[in-house]
């Protein structure tokens, strides 16, 4: 069976040719674009976008090209979370979706918890305080009178594909607005708060039928009745099914792209003072599992500084500035990655030299010593998180899976090895369209029952790299204590 794989990430957007058979499952790419914020001034100053139209055109352009290569049987999407546009009661976009580093939530999450304290927000939704979850930004918007429903990205591309007005849950579950145990919307806590309960549409599960390309659109792009499915729409949904582990492992896994997420794969979620003063979230998976994890700041830190340096007329390639941080001496200087101080767009590297004098450590000069110290940086948030994780919840971690694009990054994947001190099996690197295609494929009668079946086959079809850690723990230790509370940055 072949299915499209539309999978949106902060940086690029791809679709994916998916083919899933007994003992089969490759992902081909079709088409790849760039992604990212576009600012756009106005009286009040100026505004982060996404070019949600863009994103738009440029999926039928991939799904076209999936249909070429052979007759497709479904196709699926999934996007980064929390970000949404807003129909009026025609369906019709009101204003252009805003990107979750715009700064106009700031402020917001402080009124919310004058009503409803952290603990019982917690409790409800299982969520940690991201500055951007779609609770804060819906509460950010200058005029909700005229919306009639909220779209997450997703949902919004599907019901332009398909005419269908809904919400799948695992993406839902990353709106602050949305139940963790009861798996609906939390729609008395949107009421407290001041959002309209008329803005959340029907849920639906990954796997269900969100319906079929509408026919003129079909027609104009040459496509056959095509069903559009239910995918785990969060991206990290869908790239934590792509995870090889096999029975019975215990495994941390590392979605690593623009974020790092984190985590445990669990059954139900863990809503525990010690989860909430660690910044955990319990995010809804596919077949009902929870993600316990943290976000980290991810290699974002990493692109925006290639990107200030373009800017500077002084630009490096990504390969070059790795094979260059690859010779640095290591723990040089590292920084709390997490940092508020590194979430929105701007000169990264500016900011990564403050950190470390603001740590009394020495200030990383070249690109590649700021590559390093990033990348440092971001292996002893992995070891911070991933016993975290293991603590919070009574498990043992005995393996990391690393997925997603920073499997690409070799020297990364071997430092996370060593700040954990245990092996990480790295790939594969299109885990998200993997678990896409896989939760397209059981929809459409494929088999794969459960997500045991889908990484069975994922195991046989793409093996991962294994790095073994170097076992210099008393040098991760003293890093981390380099950056421990009282030293911490200050946004
Ligand atoms: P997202 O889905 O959030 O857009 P991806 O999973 O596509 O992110 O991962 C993007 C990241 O992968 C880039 O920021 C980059 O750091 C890393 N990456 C991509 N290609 C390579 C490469 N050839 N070598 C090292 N790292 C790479
Ligand atoms: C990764 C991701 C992550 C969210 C963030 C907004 O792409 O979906 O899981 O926290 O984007």
């Amino acid at each position: 069976m072949r299915l499209a794989a539309v999978d949106l990430g902060a940086s690029s957007g791809r679709v994916m040719a998916g083919t899933v058979g007994p003992g089969v499952l490759t992902v081909e790419e079709v088409h790849r674009f760039g992604n990212g914020g576009v600012r756009v001034a106005h009286a009040g100053g100026s505004t982060l976008h996404w070019d949600v139209l863009g994103l738009y055109r440029e999926m039928l352009v991939g799904i076209q090209a999936a249909h070429r290569g052979g007759v497709l049987s479904g196709v699926g999407i999934d996007s980064w979370a929390v970000d949404y546009g807003l129909l009026d009661a025609s369906g019709a976009l009101l204003g252009n979706p805003v990107n979750y580093r715009d700064p106009r939530t700031e402020g917001i999450a402080e009124r919310v918890l004058g009503t409803v304290p952290a603990r019982e927000l917690f409790d409800i939704t299982g969520l940690r305080q991201l500055p951007f979850n779609t609770l804060y930004q819906l509460l950010a918007e200058r005029d909700l009178d005229a919306a009639g429903t909220m779209l997450l990205i997703p949902d919004l591309l599907n019901y332009w594909l398909t005419g269908v007005r809904g919400a799948e849950r695992t993406n839902a579950s990353t709106t602050q607005l949305y139940d963790v145990r009861s798996r609906e919307w939390a729609g008395d806590l949107a009421s407290r708060l001041g959002v309209p309960t008329r803005l959340l549409p029907p849920l639906h599960d990954p796997g269900a039928m969100v319906g079929t390309v509408l026919p003129d659109l079909a027609a104009e792009l040459g496509l056959p009745e095509l069903p559009v499915v239910a995918v785990g729409s969060h991206d990290t949904a869908s790239a934590v099914v792509g995870v090889p582990a096999g029975p019975g492992t215990n495994f941390a896994y590392i979605s690593s792209g623009t974020w790092s997420l984190v985590g445990l794969e669990l059954e139900s979620p863990v809503l525990s003072d010690a989860a909430l003063e660690a910044d955990f979230t319990n995010e809804g998976g596919v077949d009902g599992t929870i993600r316990f994890l943290r976000n980290v700041m991810g290699l974002w830190v990493l692109s925006e500084s290639l990107r200030t340096w373009e800017a500077q007329g002084t630009p490096v390639s990504l390969p070059s500035v790795l094979a260059q941080a690859a010779s640095v001496n290591p723990l040089s200087a590292v920084v709390d990655i997490d940092a508020p101080a590194f979430l929105p767009p701007g000169d990264m590297p500016s900011r990564i030299r403050q950190a470390c004098s603001d740590t009394g450590q020495p200030m990383p000069e070249t690109p590649g010593e700021i590559a390093r110290c990033v990348l440092d940086s971001l292996a002893l948030a992995y070891r911070r998180t991933v016993r975290q994780a293991a603590s919070l919840t009574g498990r043992t971690v005995d393996v990391v899976h690393v997925v997603g694009g920073g499997v690409r990054n070799e020297l990364l994947c071997q430092l996370t090895a060593d700040a954990c001190g245990v092996p990480v099996l790295a790939g594969p690197v299109e885990a998200a369209a993997l678990g896409n295609v896989l939760v397209q494929a059981r929809a459409l009668g494929a088999g794969l029952p459960d997500l045991a079946a889908m990484r069975a086959l994922i195991r046989t079809t793409h093996e991962p790299r294994r790095y073994e850690p170097s076992g210099r723990e008393a040098d991760w230790a003293a890093a981390e204590a380099r950056i421990a509370p009282g030293t911490r940055v200050v946004a």
